[in-house]
């Protein structure tokens, strides 16, 4: 009589909990609104899940790679609406939001707008009792720049927990990238509010996506079922 080696639990679940967060992140995924500001956000009755980086750190791109579609996202930069909160509702009736934050980091900004990110980002972040979770995106072929440690500090101050994500590791070779991994996952274990571990992507290649959908659908705080 032989008996078939059981796979290892917390393998099932993840399989599990990996299918059922790519079935609800490929249901319903509506675009809400724009926000400019924190007075055009709505209730706060569901959790948020909010995703930031340096403009063209491929944050788009993964917001369309996470729900499976071509561009619920704009994968290209709309001038107007780069300064706002983009909102998207999740499931039906909506069990969460996506937040695309205004990405940071460009080059020709006036201190203006610098400012008024900054305004805009440190009160949605302090003040939003339902943000669950932040993904910070870091370019795989840059690693940390001194713009993610500010929104790391930031993040900190505000006791907002935070998911570092690497994007566009197709772009590098394997050992670059293991370097890279390493460096930045050695740097984000000194922050408070970092999960210690690190995750690789590519949107292109779908690398490390179902993980995270699995990921971003638990933090988001709903239960799936097998
Ligand atoms: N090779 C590769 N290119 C990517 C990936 N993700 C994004 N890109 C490219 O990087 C550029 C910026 O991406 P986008 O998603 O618009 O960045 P955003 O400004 O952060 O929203 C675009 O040309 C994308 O096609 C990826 O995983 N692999
Ligand atoms: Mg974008």
């Amino acid at each position: 009589m032989s008996v078939d080696q059981p796979e290892p639990l917390d393998e099932v679940i993840q399989a599990y909990s990996e299918k059922a967060a790519a079935k609800l992140l490929s249901g319903r995924v509506d675009f809400l609104l724009s926000a400019p500001q924190l007075k055009f956000l709505p209730d706060p009755t569901v959790p948020e899940i909010a995703f930031c980086g340096r403009s063209n750190v491929g944050k788009s791109s993964l917001l369309n790679a996470l729900t499976g579609r071509r561009s619920i996202a704009r994968a290209s930069v709309t001038p107007g609406r780069t300064q706002e909160l983009n909102i998207f509702e999740v499931g039906e009736p909506t069990a969460f939001r996506l937040v695309d934050m205004p990405g940071y980091g460009f080059a020709k900004a006036p201190p203006k707008v610098v400012d008024n990110w900054k305004k805009l980002v440190r009160t949605y972040l302090r003040g939003r009792v339902v943000l669950n979770r932040t993904l910070l995106l870091v370019d795989s072929r840059h690693g940390l720049k001194d713009v993610d440690r500010e929104m790391m500090t930031m993040l900190d101050e505000a006791a907002v927990s935070y998911r570092v994500v690497l994007t566009k590791a197709d772009k590098i070779k394997a050992s670059s990238l293991d370097a890279t991994a390493q460096k930045v996952a050695d740097e984000i274990r000194k922050h408070v509010a970092a999960y210690p571990q690190l995750h690789i992507t590519s949107s292109e290649k779908s690398m490390g996506i179902a993980a995270l959908r699995a990921a971003v659908v638990s933090d988001a705080g709903i239960k799936l079922e097998r």
